[in-house]
């Protein structure tokens, strides 16, 4: 997702950076761009334009203008007004009890998907969750939600396939929860193809009985603007307290995430990038804002890989990003750590500049193949070429493409993505940026102090 806005966005930025003294005229024109890109992105018309006047008002300030990099702040501009955009903050759950979360939506968003993904997430948080079937329309959705529920072994309330009243089934299944000493409820309920009233009471009679302290509207990412219109009417009948979008890891253009916060006032919660139900992330607008801005996500792909890597290599690793040391060594243990991960792409998605190489590759760059053909190249490297692939010149590249039973091709291609991943990293802004997110992930701020304080020498 994001993949068109962020290359139209890339460009723009670029050819602002590019020019030496920026007038009132670059920045319009950059802005003329930038609002055709959003529009483009199918992000709703009003909010592209109430967007573009903001930074507008930002970037025509003095200070900008006269500032020695003009571009950099520009960008800085821009990546503040998206992240308020996005909603500023990340928002969390009100678990507090009785914690009781309603998941409703369209037909097809991902309700039932997304229900077990958030019991999922809460039981690794240390919750007891329990899930409540409350699709009583469609057949089969009964037997769905119960089988994900095992899943991921939560409890799972299933009314009887007879039961058309959905209050009473919620009665029953509070009497049944009860029982079983759960700490979250999670609703999950029917849906429908468009705003149907029928549905919609029964809806907010549910809402009415089980009075829950969050109303989540599963929205799909692919849906566009039709998306935000949906959930103002989800959210006139019962009053939404946040937004999941789904499907993230799609090509939707990204319209309906970038509007649906302006135009409801509600926060987007989570996000789904999958189909496997570990696949659901906090949202957190700043990093959404950097993948957008193509800077990567470094912390979500901290938080990703927490569970699968050893955190201290993958801090080490981090640290000599840091520090400018980043060499072959760590780019092998990186490899093998990402080949011990889920799909690849999603995940290096989030590294920063990482769209910009991935077009350099060749199509299936990122099969597992691949990557025992770029492990080798690294293996037939010295240690001192690993260290300072700077000496890696001509006869030292045919060596190692003959060492490792690749081309001199993929050798050439890997050590040029690497000085690109290099140069990244080296970027002072992005550096910093990074940096400023990694202070923000549970943990860090401990392995922060032990650089210096959290203090970063740019
Ligand atoms: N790729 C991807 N697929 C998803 C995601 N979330 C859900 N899906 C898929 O979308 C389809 C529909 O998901 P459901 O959870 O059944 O949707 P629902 O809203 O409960 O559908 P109804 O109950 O019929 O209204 C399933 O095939 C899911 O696997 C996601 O984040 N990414
Ligand atoms: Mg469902």
């Amino acid at each position: 997702m994001f993949t068109s806005l962020s290359d139209s966005l890339d460009k723009t930025f670029r050819n602002l950076r590019g020019v030496g003294k920026i007038s009132e005229k670059n920045i319009a024109d950059a802005l003329r761009e930038i609002r055709i890109a959003l529009l483009e992105a199918d992000v709703e018309f009003g909010v592209a334009k109430d967007f573009i006047s903001r930074v507008k008002e930002k970037a025509m300030g003095e200070d900008v203008l006269k500032s020695i990099k003009p571009g950099e702040q520009i960008v800085k501009i821009f990546h503040d007004e998206l992240e308020a955009l996005l909603g500023g903050d990340q928002a969390p759950l009100d678990l507090n009890p009785p914690a009781r979360i309603l998941i409703c939506g369209l037909n097809g968003a991902g309700k039932t998907t997304t229900s077990a993904k958030l019991a999922n997430r809460l039981k690794k948080e240390g919750r007891r969750p329990l899930l409540i079937a409350c699709d009583l329309y469609r057949p089969a959705a009964i037997d769905q939600l119960a089988v994900l529920a095992k899943q991921i072994d939560v409890p799972c309330y299933t009314p009887d396939a007879s039961e058309s009243d959905v209050v009473k089934v919620a009665k029953d299944a509070l009497a049944w929860a009860e029982k079983q000493q759960g700490t979250v409820l999670i609703f999950d309920t029917a849906g429908r193809q468009e705003i149907d009233e029928k549905l919609i009471l029964e809806l907010k009679r549910l809402h009415d009985f089980v009075k829950p302290k969050e109303t989540l509207l599963v929205a799909d990412s692919a849906t566009g603007q039709q998306a935000v219109s949906v959930a103002e009417h989800f959210d006139g009948a019962v009053g939404i307290t946040g937004i999941i979008l789904t499907k993230l890891d799609g090509d939707a253009r990204g319209g309906a995430a970038l509007s649906m916060r302006a135009v409801t006032g509600k926060p987007i919660k989570y996000a789904g990038e999958g189909e496997k139900l570990d696949q659901l992330f906090e949202f957190h607008p700043s990093r959404m804002a950097d993948r957008i801005l193509g800077m990567g996500d470094i912390v979500g792909m901290v938080e990703q890989v927490a569970d699968k890597v050893n955190e201290a290599d993958a801090m080490r690793s981090m640290k000599r990003m840091q520090e400018g040391k980043f060499d072959f060594t760590d780019f092998l243990d990186q490899m093998k750590m990402i080949q011990n991960l889920g799909p690849l792409e999603g995940l290096l998605g989030l590294m920063p500049g990482f769209s910009k190489i991935k077009k350099q590759l060749p199509a299936g760059a990122f099969d597992n193949k691949k990557i025992k053909r770029t492990e080798a190249i690294v293996l037939s490297m010295t240690l001192e070429e690993r260290t300072r692939p700077e000496i890696i010149k001509g006869s030292r590249r045919q060596r190692i493409a003959d060492g490792s039973g690749t081309t001199l091709m993929e050798v050439n291609q890997l050590i040029k993505q690497f000085g690109e991943m290099r140069k990244m990293m080296k970027s002072p802004t992005k550096m910093g940026n990074m940096m400023k997110q990694l202070g923000g992930a549970p943990g860090m701020k401990d392995i922060m102090k032990g650089f210096g304080g959290g203090k970063f020498p740019f």
